[in-house]
C-alpha cells in the first residue's frame, strides 16, 4: 500500500490520496456487507460493524507505516485490517471461526485480529486493557531505539476505564510513541456519553500533557490529512504521545446481539445515516473529477465480487479441525528439563541475597532484561532491598522506580514482553496485585493462546507475598489459589536461598509469563539460608524437592510452611512418634504430582499444609488429585492445613492463631500418624 508521510501539502488532499482512501472504505464497506448476509444466515458467532468509523480506520493507518509500525485494536476495528492488508479470506475465517484461521486458529472471538507480519497484535474483547500493552510495546520501540510507533484505540466508552488514564500517563511522563485514537460514536452499547465523562476526552489528556485534538472522522478528509501527518511525525521523532478523539457515527446496533431501535429514536439514527463517510468520500472522490459514475459503478463491482469470493471460499473451510485446545496456553518451549547437583560459590546467603545475584546474573547474561517496580531504584533497593545494587551497575533504564499503578506495572510489561523484551517486575505486596489482575489474567494470560502462539508476554512477576512479618491484614496475603486458576502463568513459591535463585534464574529465561512469589518471612530467615549456587544452576519448574525421607507420612507443602513442617517431622522423629516425609512443591503450576502420588503411594497417609486460607487454597486442588489418583493407597483421609478463612490480622497473637504454626502442623500429623 501507498504510505503518505509526513511531506503533506497543507490543505489539499491529493487526489491519489483520496482514491486510496475511497478504494478502501469500499472494501471495508463490502466486508461488511457480506458479513451481515452471514450474520442473517446465523453463521456469525459475534459481530461488530465499522460502519460510519470507516474514515478513521482507514485513514490513519494509510498516514502510518503498515508492516512497521504496531497497532493494538479494538473489537470494532475490522476496517483497520482491511486497510492493513490482511486478505479478505483470512478476515472471513476469523469471522466464521473457521480452520485455517490465521487470526487465532478459531478459538479468539470474532472481530478480534492478529497478525504478527502486520504488527497487529491479538486483542482481547476487554474494554480499555490494550492501552497499557500499547505503551508497553511503544517502550519496546524506544528502548530498540527504532522509529516505529504504536496505534492504540478504543471507543469513547472505553476511556472510562483506569487503564485508560493509567496508559496517558505513563506514555507521557516517559515521551512514549503512541497515538491515541479515541473513536467517539456517542454511545458504549446503549449508554451515552454523557454517563462516561465530565469533559471531553481529548481535554482529559491534555490535562495528562499530551497534545490532544477532536476531529471530525465524518466530513471530508481535508481536516484529517492536515493535522495527522504532522502529529505522526512528531511522535517518530521522540516528542511523545498524542491523542485525537474522532467524532464517528455509529450506523449500526452495537453488535449483533443488539437492537438499538430500542434505546435510539428513528430520526437519530437518520441523522447519523446522512454523515456516512463512505458516501462522503465517494462525494469528494466525484467532486473533485477524480473518479466518474461510471468509473465508481466499475469499481464497486470488482471489489463487492472479490470480497464475495473471498467470503465464499472462507466458508467453506470446517470448523477447526482436531485442534488442541490446550497447545498454545504456554509456549512449551523450556530453557531447562534436568536439575543439575549445583556448584556452591558462597556458604551460606539469605533468600534476598540468592534472589539478588540470580538477577544480577540474568541481567549481565541477556541485555533484553528489564525491571521496573515500586521503590525497586536505587538508592532504596526495594522495600526489602531485593534489588539492591543493580540500579547502579545496570543504569536506571534497566532497573528504574514505577509509577505507583499495578495495573500500568503488569500491563505495560505485557506489551513489551510482546515486542522482543523479558521484563522482570517486581509487585511489593501480593495485597495490591489486584489492579493488574485485570491485564494478568484477560490480557497477558491469553496472548499466545488466542494468537495461535503468534504472539507471546514472556515476563517475570516477582511478588512479595506471606505473613509472620506483622504486616496485618494488608501486607500478608498469599495468592497462589488465585493465579493457578489462571491458564498461562507458571508459578514458583521457593522456600530457600538455593531454590529462589536456580527457579528465578529459571523464570528468566522462560518465554511465558511467571509468577514468582517470594515469602517475606523467609527473604533473612536463618532456616531458608543455604549456600549459594553457581551461575549454571537452573531448577527445572514442576519438579518437587524431597526435603526428608519418611515412611509413615507424606506431606506435601511450600513456602513458609516447608520449615515447619520440616520441624513438626524433626520433633516427632525425636518423639519416635513416626517418620515424616516432606515434600516442597517449589512450583504450584506446573506441579509435581509423580513425586507426590509416589510418596503416597508409599507411606499411605498424606498431609497438605500451606499458608494460604484453607477455602479454595491451592492444597484443595492438591488433596483432590490425590484423592483421586491414591485412593487405593491411602489408610487415612487427606488431611489440609492452612490459614483460617479470614484476612491475616494485625495483632501477633491473633496472626499467630490464623496462620498454621509449628503446633498446628505437628497437631495434623500426629493425627493422621494415629488414625
Ligand atoms: C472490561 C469490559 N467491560 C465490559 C465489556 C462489555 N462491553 C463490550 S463493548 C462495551 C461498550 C464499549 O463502548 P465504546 O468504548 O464506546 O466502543 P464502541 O462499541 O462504541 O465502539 C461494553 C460495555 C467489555 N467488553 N469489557
Ligand atoms: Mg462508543
Amino acid at each position: 500500500m501507498a504510505t503518505h508521510l509526513m511531506e503533506v501539502a497543507e490543505a489539499v488532499v491529493p487526489s491519489e490520496v483520496l482514491r486510496e482512501l475511497y478504494e478502501k472504505m469500499l472494501q471495508c464497506y463490502y466486508v461488511e456487507e457480506r458479513a451481515k448476509v452471514f450474520l442473517k444466515q446465523g453463521r456469525l458467532a459475534f459481530y461488530a460493524s465499522t460502519r460510519g468509523h470507516e474514515q478513521v480506520q482507514v485513514g490513519v493507518p494509510m498516514l502510518m507505516r503498515p508492516g512497521h509500525d504496531w497497532f493494538y485494536t479494538y473489537y470494532r476495528e475490522k476496517s483497520v485490517a482491511v486497510t492493513l492488508g490482511m486478505p479478505y479470506k483470512d478476515i472471513f475465517l476469523g469471522l466464521l471461526s473457521r480452520d485455517a484461521d490465521p487470526n487465532s486458529g478459531g478459538v479468539n472471538m470474532p472481530e478480534q485480529w492478529s497478525c504478527r507480519d502486520l504488527r497487529l497484535v491479538a486483542q482481547s474483547a476487554a474494554t480499555g486493557t490494550q492501552y497499557l500493552a500499547a505503551v508497553g510495546a511503544a517502550r519496546a520501540m524506544r528502548y530498540d531505539g527504532s522509529d516505529a510507533i504504536v496505534y492504540v484505540s478504543s471507543g469513547e466508552g472505553a476511556t472510562s476505564e483506569g487503564e485508560f488514564f493509567e496508559s496517558l500517563n505513563w506514555a507521557a511522563r516517559e515521551r512514549l510513541p503512541v497515538l491515541f485514537v479515541v473513536q467517539n460514536n456517542g454511545y458504549a452499547i446503549s449508554v451515552p456519553q454523557k454517563y462516561q465523562t465530565a469533559s471531553k476526552i481529548h481535554r482529559i489528556a491534555e490535562g495528562f500533557g499530551l497534545p490532544a485534538y477532536e476531529l471530525d472522522g465524518t466530513g471530508t478528509f481535508d481536516e484529517i490529512y492536515r493535522t495527522v501527518p504532522g502529529l505522526i511525525r512528531d511522535i517518530r521523532a521522540g516528542n511523545g504521545p498524542a491523542l485525537i478523539e474522532f467524532n464517528v457515527v455509529r450506523l449500526d446496533h452495537h453488535s449483533s446481539s443488539d437492537d438499538q431501535r430500542k434505546y435510539r429514536s428513528e430520526s437519530e439514527i437518520q441523522s447519523a445515516v446522512s454523515r456516512d463517510p463512505v458516501l462522503q468520500a465517494e462525494r469528494q472522490v466525484l467532486d473533485a473529477g477524480i473518479m466518474t459514475p461510471a468509473e465508481i459503478r466499475d469499481l464497486r463491482a470488482r471489489i463487492k465480487a472479490e470480497v464475495d469470493q473471498a467470503a465464499e471460499e472462507a466458508s467453506s473451510h470446517p470448523q477447526p479441525q482436531d485442534y488442541d485446545v490446550m497447545r498454545h496456553v504456554f509456549s512449551g518451549r523450556l530453557p531447562v528439563t534436568e536439575e543439575s547437583q549445583p556448584n556452591f560459590i558462597r556458604p551460606k546467603v539469605s533468600m534476598v541475597q540468592a534472589i539478588n545475584s540470580a538477577l544480577r546474573e540474568e541481567m549481565s547474561r541477556n541485555p533484553k532484561i528489564v525491571m521496573w517496580g515500586e521503590d525497586i531504584e536505587d538508592p532504596k533497593g526495594g522495600v526489602f532491598g531485593v534489588t539492591k545494587g543493580l540500579t547502579e551497575e545496570f543504569g536506571q533504564s534497566r532497573c528504574g522506580n514505577a509509577a505507583l499503578a499495578e495495573a500500568s506495572i503488569l500491563g505495560i510489561a505485557g506489551g513489551m514482553g510482546t515486542a522482543g523484551y523479558m521484563p522482570i517486575v517486581e509487585i511489593q505486596f501480593a495485597d495490591y496485585i489486584w489492579p493488574a489482575f485485570m491485564q494478568m489474567r484477560d490480557e497477558i494470560a491469553p496472548m499466545r493462546w488466542r494468537s495461535a502462539g503468534a504472539w507471546g508476554c514472556p515476563m517475570v512477576c516477582r511478588v512479595a507475598v506471606g505473613g509472620h512479618i506483622k504486616g496485618g491484614p494488608w501486607h500478608s496475603a498469599n495468592i497462589e489459589g488465585f493465579f493457578a486458576n489462571v491458564p498461562g502463568w507458571y508459578v514458583a513459591y521457593p522456600c530457600c536461598a538455593r531454590d529462589a535463585k536456580g527457579l528465578l534464574k529459571t523464570a528468566a529465561r522462560m518465554q511465558d509469563p511467571v509468577l514468582f512469589l517470594e515469602h517475606k518471612g523467609l527473604y533473612r530467615a536463618m532456616p531458608a539460608r543455604t549456600p549459594e549456587p553457581d551461575e549454571n544452576y537452573l531448577i527445572p519448574f514442576g519438579k518437587a524437592s524431597t526435603r526428608r525421607s519418611g515412611s509413615d507420612l507424606s506431606v506435601v507443602t511450600w513456602g513458609y510452611t516447608v520449615h515447619q513442617a520440616e520441624a513438626a517431622a524433626n520433633a516427632l522423629a525425636e518423639e519416635g512418634v513416626g517418620s515424616v516425609e516432606v515434600i516442597d512443591l517449589r512450583t504450584i503450576i506446573p506441579w509435581d504430582k509423580q513425586a507426590v502420588f509416589d510418596s503416597v503411594r508409599r507411606t499411605n497417609r498424606v498431609l497438605v499444609a500451606h499458608e494460604d486460607s484453607l477455602t479454595m487454597g491451592f492444597g484443595a486442588e492438591v488433596a483432590a488429585e490425590i484423592s483421586q489418583h491414591c485412593f487405593d493407597h491411602l489408610d487415612a483421609p487427606v488431611a489440609r492445613v492452612g490459614a483460617q478463612d479470614c484476612f491475616v490480622p494485625s495483632a501477633v497473637n491473633l496472626e499467630r492463631a490464623t496462620l498454621p504454626s509449628e503446633e498446628s502442623v505437628k497437631l495434623a500429623m500426629e493425627r493422621l500418624l494415629k488414625y
